[in-house]
């Protein structure tokens, strides 16, 4: 029985988001703004494949995938990449890497009770995100 991500996740909290984004070479004016934000995931799950919708007031990001079917990703409004990303199961917390111009960028999400984790990874640059499931 495979983890259940389905639902939607409202930001708590946000550590090191700006240090993600400086290792990802965001712009000054455009992290001033992403920085304030509080995004939520809507995320959709069949199985192994994934729609994951961040979505905010200033942009919003759009993932699909099979978990253990690489995928040209492009990181489109984001620092606008492209990488090889791969994403697979670690038990119950879902492990993508995502192989490009940068080195150890990646990301993890688990569960734990009503709240969902992320962490973000880029060069040295860790951001760790907790969303609680909307009612
Ligand atoms: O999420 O890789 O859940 O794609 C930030 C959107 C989203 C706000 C960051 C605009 C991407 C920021 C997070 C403008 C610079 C991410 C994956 C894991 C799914």
């Amino acid at each position: 029985m495979l983890a259940d991500y389905n639902g939607t996740w409202n930001m708590v909290s946000n550590d090191n988001f700006e240090g993600y984004m400086q290792a990802l070479g965001i712009d000054f004016a455009t992290r001033i703004i992403a920085k304030m934000l509080k995004p939520q995931k809507v995320i959709e799950q069949k199985g192994d494949f994934f729609h994951v919708q961040t979505l905010s007031s200033f942009r919003n990001y759009n993932a699909e995938f099979t978990v253990g079917v690489e995928f040209n990703e492009e990181t489109k409004g984001l620092d606008n990449r492209k990488c090889k990303t791969l994403v697979t199961w670690d038990n119950d917390r879902l492990v993508c890497v995502q192989k490009g111009e940068k080195n150890n960028r990646g990301w993890i999400h688990w569960i734990e009770g009503d709240q969902l984790f992320l962490e973000l990874s880029c060069e040295d640059q860790v951001c760790k995100q907790v969303y609680k499931k909307a009612d």
